[in-house]
C-alpha cells in the first residue's frame, strides 16, 4: 500500500478502535454484546466520517478562500456503488481499520457487505460520472457533482423460472451514513403555468412566468474523498418535496387531504431512477426530473457566485458546467431564464455568458437514444423554456446558419433545434451543440463518428467545437480495492505509486516472459477465480471449476451489445460437443451479468434464453462439464468488483460503430483478462496499447457495417449458407431448452431473420466463432496466455480516469489544482 506518511490523516489502530466503540455506544445506542454487523458497519462509517468531515471542511475553506474556478458536473446518474472500502483506501487507513476491527471481533469484509450499493445510475454513463468525481478529488480540482437524490435506484433483478423480474431498490431504508442533509441550501423550483408579457414602467417588455406549481429541492451532500485524502469534494443530490407554503389550511375542509395528494406528487419527482438506457421514454416525469435538478443546481451556483460578486462579469471565469449527455441540457435555457428574467441581464449578455459556461458530452450514436421532446408536452411543463428555446433557435438560424448557407431553407430545417414533423419535437442534442462551447465524444472513434455521421453540418459550421476525451476508470476502485492480491504483486514490482500513475505498470511488461512472475500472476488469477466460483455457487447453485476459462460478458442487455451473439457461440460449442463428446476443447464457464430495461421485450427474452440454455447445458452429463453457463442475478457495481478480477476473457462484441466507448473493457484488461472484441469504441484504443497480438479482434469494421446496411443486408443469406448456423437457430424453435414450452425462445431467432438482424449478428457469426477458436488455442499454452494477460494488465495505464480528467481540464475546463491538505 501507499506509505502512511503520504496521507494527511494518520490514525493508529487503537484510536480507530476507540472511535468505533464510542460511535457504537453514543451514536447508535448499542453495546458490543448486542450489536449486529449492520450496527458495527455504521459505527465504522461514523469513525471514518470523523476524518472525512475534517477533509471536507478543509477543502471547503481552501476552495472558497481563493474563490477559484470550479467544474460543475451535471448528471442524472451517479453509479457510486459502495463507499466504505473506497473511503478507507482513499484515506490510507484500510489496513488500520481492518486490524482494529479484527481486534474487536469483526471481519471487515462482512461489515463492508452490509452496505447497500448506491445504484443511482443505469450503467456506463453513471459509473463514468462516479469515476470522474473520484479522479477530480484525487487530483485536487475544485469540483462538484450535481444529481438527483432518488429514493429508489436501479431496480433489483431477480429470476423466476429464468425470467427477469424487477423489485424496488431501497438503498436508504436503514439510513445512509455517508449523506448529510443541508436544509440551509433548499431551493424552489417552478413548474407548469403560463407566461405573460408585461410592460414595465419604462415601457420595456418583459416576460413573466406564472408557475402553476412550486416544488422544494432539498440538497443531500455525499463527501467524495480523493485518493491520498488531500481533497474531499461533494456530490450534491437534490430531493423533491412539496413546497411549505402549501395549503395545510385547516379552515379548508378538503385542504388537508388534497394537500397530502399534492405532497405525493411533489415527492414523485425524485422517487425513482428511470431504468431505460439508450432508449428514450418521452415521459413527462422524466422531463420534470431533468428540469428539477438543473434548476436547483443553477440556483445553487448563482447563490454562491453572488455572495462574492455584484455583477455577472466574472461568472464565466468562475464556472464551467459539464453536461453528462443531453439529459441535463435543459440547464441551458434555465440559465438564460435566471439571467434574463430574474437577474435582468440583456439577452445578448446572458447568451454570451451561457455560451462560455456549458460543455456537452455525447455518449451515444444510436438514433433511437437521441433525446427529443414533444413540443406540446414541453410547453405544458416548461412554457417559458420553450419560448427561450425558440429564441435561441431563431437567432441561431438567422444569424449563424443563414450567414454560412444563404437562402438555404433545407439547411435551416436540417439544423433547427425544432424538428418540424408531426408532432414537432425539441432536439436536445442540437440544443447541446448550439448552446455549448465544446462537444466531446468518449473515445477516439466515437468522436470521429460524431463529426462525420451525427453532426456533420454542425461540424462544418464549428469544427473547433468538437473534440475527444477518451473515457477512463479509477484504478483505486477497479484494481487496488477490488483486486488486493494483484495490487500487492504490483506494489512489489513497481512500487506503490501506480494507483495515481497507472503508466508505471508498463515496467511490468519486462516481466511478461519471466516464468516465475507468470506463475505468481496466474496463481493470483486462479485464486480470484476460486473466490468467484464460490459466489457463483451461492448465487446460482451451479458448481464451476477454476481450471476452466472464465469467459465473462457483463453490461446492460442490449441488442447492439450482442449478448445473443455470445449465446450463438455457446450453442455452437454445445452442438459440436453433442456430435462428438470427445471433442478436445478447453473447458469454459460462460458468465453473464445484465439487467434489461423493464419494457424491452427482446432483451428480456435473451436473458430468459441464456438462462434456459444454461439449465440444459449445466445438467447435461454427456458433455462432462466441459462448458457451463451461468447468469448471475442483480448485476451491479459490487458484483462487478467480484467478477472482474476473475475474468480470463472479456466479451466486448458490440456491432462496430455502436458502442461509444465501453469502460468494462478497460476494467477487465487492467485485471489481466484478454479481450475478444470488435473494432468499436475504446476497444480500438485498447488494441493500440496492448498490441494486436494480445487481443482477439473479429468482425466487420464500422465502415463495413454501414456499407453493408446501405447495400441491403440480408441476414437470411448467412442462415441458408451456413448449415451449422441454421441448425442452432432452428434449435430455438424447438422445446429442447424449454420443455413443455415449444417456441419459447423463437423470438430471438425471429429478430435475427424476420427482424432483419439490425445489429448484424449473423454477418459477424463466422468471424466470431473463429476468434473464439483462437482463444481456445491460446489458452492451451499456459505460458503464452500468462504473457498476454500480463501485457494487458501492464499496458492499459492510459485508461486511468485521472488521465481523462486531465484531458478535460486541458481542453475544456481550464482548472487549477488546489489540494486542500498538504
Ligand atoms: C434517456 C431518456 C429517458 C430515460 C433514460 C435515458 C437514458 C438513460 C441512460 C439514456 C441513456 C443512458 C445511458 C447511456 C450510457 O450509459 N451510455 C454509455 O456511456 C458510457 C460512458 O461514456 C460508454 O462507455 C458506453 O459506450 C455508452 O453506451
Amino acid at each position: 500500500s501507499t506509505a502512511a506518511e503520504d496521507f494527511p490523516f494518520y490514525l493508529d489502530k487503537e484510536a480507530f478502535k476507540q472511535s468505533v466503540q464510542r460511535h457504537l455506544h453514543t451514536t447508535y445506542g448499542t453495546v458490543e454484546s448486542k450489536a449486529n454487523s449492520l450496527a458495527w458497519w455504521k459505527a465504522t462509517c461514523s469513525a471514518i466520517n470523523e476524518l472525512v468531515f475534517e477533509g471536507l471542511t478543509e477543502t471547503h475553506k481552501k476552495h472558497s478562500g481563493i474563490d477559484t474556478r470550479a467544474v460543475h458536473y451535471l448528471s442524472l446518474e451517479f453509479l457510486m456503488g459502495r463507499l466504505t472500502r473506497n473511503n478507507l483506501y482513499n484515506l490510507g487507513i484500510f489496513e488500520t481499520a481492518r486490524d482494529a476491527l479484527t481486534e474487536l471481533g469483526q471481519d471487515i469484509d462482512t461489515l463492508c457487505s452490509e452496505e447497500p450499493d448506491m445504484a443511482l445510475g443505469n450503467g456506463g454513463l453513471g459509473r463514468l460520472a462516479a469515476c470522474f468525481i473520484d479522479s477530480l478529488a484525487t487530483l485536487g480540482y475544485p469540483a462538484i457533482g450535481y444529481g438527483i437524490h432518488y429514493e429508489h435506484g436501479l431496480f433489483r433483478q431477480e429470476f423466476r423460472d429464468g425470467h427477469q423480474i424487477e423489485r424496488p431498490d431501497s438503498w436508504r431504508d436503514y439510513g445512509n451514513p455517508w449523506e448529510i442533509c443541508r436544509p440551509e441550501s433548499i431551493q424552489k423550483v417552478p413548474l407548469y403555468g403560463y407566461v405573460e408579457t408585461e410592460f414595465g414602467p419604462n415601457g420595456k417588455m418583459r416576460k413573466v412566468w406564472h408557475p402553476g406549481e412550486m416544488i422544494r429541492g432539498v440538497p443531500w451532500d455525499i463527501p467524495v474523498v480523493g485518493f491520498g485524502g488531500h481533497t474531499v469534494n461533494i456530490l450534491r443530490l437534490w430531493e423533491s418535496r412539496a413546497d411549505d407554503y402549501f395549503d395545510w389550511d385547516v379552515f379548508n375542509a378538503g385542504g388537508y387531504v388534497d394537500a397530502q395528494a399534492e405532497k405525493a406528487r411533489a415527492e414523485a419527482i425524485s422517487k425513482v431512477l428511470y431504468p431505460n438506457d439508450e432508449t428514450l421514454a418521452g415521459k413527462e416525469l422524466r422531463l420534470t426530473q431533468q428540469y428539477f435538478f438543473c434548476c436547483c443546481s443553477l440556483q445553487d451556483m448563482l447563490r454562491r457566485y453572488k455572495r462574492r460578486h455584484d455583477d455577472f462579469s466574472h461568472f464565466a471565469e468562475q464556472i464551467v458546467i459539464q453536461l453528462n449527455d443531453t439529459h441535463p441540457t435543459i440547464a441551458i435555457p434555465e440559465l438564460m431564464r435566471q439571467l434574463v428574467d430574474l437577474e435582468g441581464l440583456k439577452w445578448e449578455e446572458a447568451w454570451a455568458i451561457s455560451q462560455q459556461v456549458f460543455a456537452y458530452t455525447n455518449h451515444t450514436l444510436l438514433p433511437e437514444a437521441l433525446e427529443k421532446w414533444d413540443v406540446v408536452l414541453f410547453e405544458h411543463v416548461l412554457p417559458r423554456h420553450l419560448e427561450i428555446i425558440y429564441e435561441i433557435n431563431h437567432r441561431f438560424l438567422d444569424e449563424v446558419v443563414a450567414k454560412k448557407w444563404p437562402n438555404d431553407d433545407q439547411m435551416k430545417q436540417r439544423l433547427s433545434i425544432i424538428e418540424e414533423g408531426n408532432p414537432r419535437m425539441v432536439r436536445m442534442a442540437y440544443l447541446g451543440v448550439v448552446g455549448c462551447f465544446k462537444t466531446n465524444g468518449v473515445a477516439y472513434m466515437h468522436s470521429e463518428l460524431i463529426k462525420k455521421e451525427l453532426f456533420p453540418y454542425f461540424y462544418e459550421l464549428w469544427p473547433e467545437r468538437f473534440t475527444n476525451v477518451t473515457n477512463g476508470i479509477t484504478p483505486r476502485r477497479w484494481l487496488k480495492a477490488c483486486n488486493p492480491r494483484l495490487s500487492a504483486l504490483f506494489d512489489e514490482a513497481v512500487g506503490t505509486h501506480w494507483p495515481t500513475d497507472l503508466t508505471l505498470l508498463r515496467q511490468v511488461v519486462a516481466k511478461a516472459d519471466d516464468p516465475k512472475f507468470q506463475k505468481r500472476f496466474m496463481a493470483i488469477k486462479h485464486q480470484n477465480k476460486q473466490d468467484l466460483a464460490k459466489v457463483i455457487l451461492q448465487l446460482t447453485g451451479v458448481e464451476v471449476s477454476a481450471e476452466a476459462i472464465f469467459d465473462i460478458q457483463i453490461k446492460r442487455l442490449h441488442e447492439y451489445k450482442r449478448q445473443h451473439l455470445n449465446m450463438l457461440h455457446i450453442l455452437t460449442l454445445y452442438r459440436r460437443l453433442l456430435q462428438d463428446p470427445d471433442l478436445d476443447i478447453q473447458p469454459r464457464v460462460f458468465i453473464f451479468g445484465a439487467k434489461a430495461a423493464p419494457g424491452y421485450k427482446l432483451a428480456k427474452d435473451i436473458i430468459f434464453g441464456i438462462n434456459k440454455i444454461g439449465e440444459r447445458i449445466n445438467a447435461d452429463e454427456r458433455i462432462k462439464g466441459k462448458i457451463k453457463v451461468v447468469f448471475l442475478p442483480n448485476y451491479r457495481v459490487s458484483l462487478a468488483e467480484q467478477m472482474i478480477p476473475a475474468g480470463d476473457l472479456s466479451e466486448q462484441i458490440s456491432t462496430a460503430g455502436k458502442e461509444a466507448s465501453g469502460t468494462g473493457n478497460m476494467k477487465f484488461a487492467l485485471n489481466g483478462a484478454l479481450t475478444i472484441g470488435t473494432m468499436d469504441g475504446a476497444n480500438v484504443e485498447i488494441r493500440e496499447e496492448v498490441g494486436d497480438e494480445n487481443i482477439f479482434i473479429f468482425g466487420l469494421s464500422a465502415d463495413e457495417v454501414s456499407s453493408k446496411l446501405k447495400a441491403g443486408y440480408n441476414s437470411r443469406d448467412y442462415y441458408y449458407n451456413n448449415p451449422e448456423l441454421k441448425a442452432i437457430l432452428d434449435w430455438l424453435d424447438s422445446d429442447y431448452f424449454t420443455p413443455n414450452q415449444p417456441g419459447a425462445l423463437a423470438s430471438i431467432k425471429r429478430s435475427l431473420l424476420d427482424g432483419g438482424d439490425p445489429f448484424l449478428c449473423l454477418a459477424d457469426y463466422e468471424s466470431y466463432i473463429c476468434a473464439q477458436q483462437a482463444v481456445d488455442q491460446a489458452y492451451r499454452d499456459k505460458a503464452r496466455w500468462a504473457k498476454m494477460a500480463i501485457i494487458n494488465s501492464a499496458s492499459v495505464g492510459k485508461f486511468n480516469s485521472d488521465r481523462s480528467i486531465q484531458d478535460y481540464v486541458d481542453t475544456i475546463w481550464k482548472l487549477k489544482s488546489y489540494p486542500a491538505i498538504e
